[in-house]
């Protein structure tokens, strides 16, 4: 009986505090380490499968903090799963729904190390549980977040250079707007005209600083502006897109389908990133997909700068949508000094390639989980 045999065992929520090779800065926090929770499932068919949520600075890029993840994962989600058949996807999610709202970051971990069990179990890439990748790469992008324009002029060089990365995306909102526009000069006029800029300003500016700063991004060139104004004010939002003649890039503003219904209907921007730590699930991120797209927004696939093993559970998902107009900016493994895994995901041609092992396709790296799993 094999939902007998796949029933899940037991599951398990690790701390980890991975540093980065730089100091990674948004507008309302700054990190040098990135903290993960790793969850692990257990099937009664002895196989394990692995998950991963991310945050970025404790409970600041949204209210989930690493010990919270675990505290929601080992109290109340856990429970609620043990015995259950680990196919039972939907089911699986629906039961993750009732004991407990929201927690979003929480049940995407888990729901990724049951699909990692599951696809193991049975020798299929997580994106044919998925319903089967359409793509097996896509373009990636790479954020630069240190705010000293020198230091990123160099990285985006380099990245350049080795062919990893020809679209960048610019953190604003640590600085004030002239000193952030300063640095996005320098960088289009080291770059060149033909490099794709993308500002992130993460809620950083008021209504009226886009009034007076979003024309200086028009004049650099920039292909997108992502969550310039607070994730309260769509009103405002809506009205930002209006002026400008840059795309806006939906994110902390929505995180459910109704979210992005709502932002869609009122015209906050043309474009929605997509990111397990908004949908709670990869199934779920799909619908996210589906609801944006049916609004006419087009798809950006988003990062919460995740390991290997939480960039493979996002991968695989978006190598199924039918459309992904702007790929992916899932550069975290190359902005940790060492990955989680032993296979790290491979970047190639500006493009990020999407594992194709069974379930996730990385291997847990044991020793560095030890190394930098939290001591408590
Ligand atoms: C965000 O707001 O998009 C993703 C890349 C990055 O630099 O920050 C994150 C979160
Ligand atoms: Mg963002």
């Amino acid at each position: 009986n094999f939902a007998r045999d796949t029933a899940i065992r037991s599951i398990r929520a690790t701390i980890v505090e991975a540093p980065t090779r730089r100091r990674h800065k948004l507008s309302n926090t700054e990190v040098t380490h990135q903290g993960y929770v790793l969850v692990r499932v257990l099937l009664d068919n002895g196989v394990t499968g692995i998950g991963e949520a991310s945050t970025l600075g404790g409970p600041r890029w949204a209210e989930e903090s690493v010990e919270s993840i675990k505290a929601a994962v080992t109290n109340y989600l856990a429970p609620a799963l043990l015995g259950q058949p680990v196919l039972a996807f939907e089911a699986n999610a629906l039961r993750m729904g009732k004991a407990a709202t929201r927690n979003f970051a929480a049940k995407g971990a888990i729901e990724s190390a049951l699909l990692d069990a599951a696809g193991k179990t049975l020798g299929l890439p997580a994106s044919a549980l998925l319903g089967g990748a359409v793509r097996q790469r896509m373009e990636v992008i790479w954020a630069l977040a240190s705010g000293d324009s020198g230091q990123e002029l160099e990285e985006a060089k380099e990245k350049l250079r080795r062919r990893e990365h020809r679209q960048f995306k610019i953190k604003f909102g640590f600085n004030r707007p002239p000193a952030d526009l300063k640095r996005l000069q320098t960088l289009r006029a080291g770059l060149g005209d033909e490099v794709r800029l993308i500002v992130d300003v993460n809620q950083g500016w008021t209504e009226a600083e886009c009034i007076r700063f979003m024309p200086a991004l028009e004049e650099l060139d920039v292909a997108l502006v992502e969550q310039p104004v607070s994730a309260l004010q769509l009103e405002a939002m809506a009205r930002v897109a209006a002026r400008t003649s840059i795309p806006l890039l939906v994110d902390e503003a929505a995180f459910t389908k109704e979210e992005i219904a709502r932002v869609a209907t009122m015209g906050c921007g043309s474009v929605y990133s997509l990111k397990l730590v908004k949908s709670g699930g990869l199934f779920e991120m799909k619908r996210a997909a589906a609801v944006a797209a049916a609004h006419g927004l087009e798809l950006y696939g988003g990062c919460l700068l995740e390991s290997s093993i939480g960039a493979a559970a996002h991968l695989a998902a978006f190598a199924t949508l039918p459309r992904l107009e702007w790929g992916s900016e899932h550069f975290g493994p190359r902005i940790l000094v060492e990955d989680l895994v032993v296979n790290p995901i491979r970047f190639d041609a500006f493009e990020i390639c999407v594992p194709d092992g069974p379930g996730l396709g990385v291997e847990v790296d044991e020793d560095k989980i030890r190394a930098f799993a939290r001591k408590d």
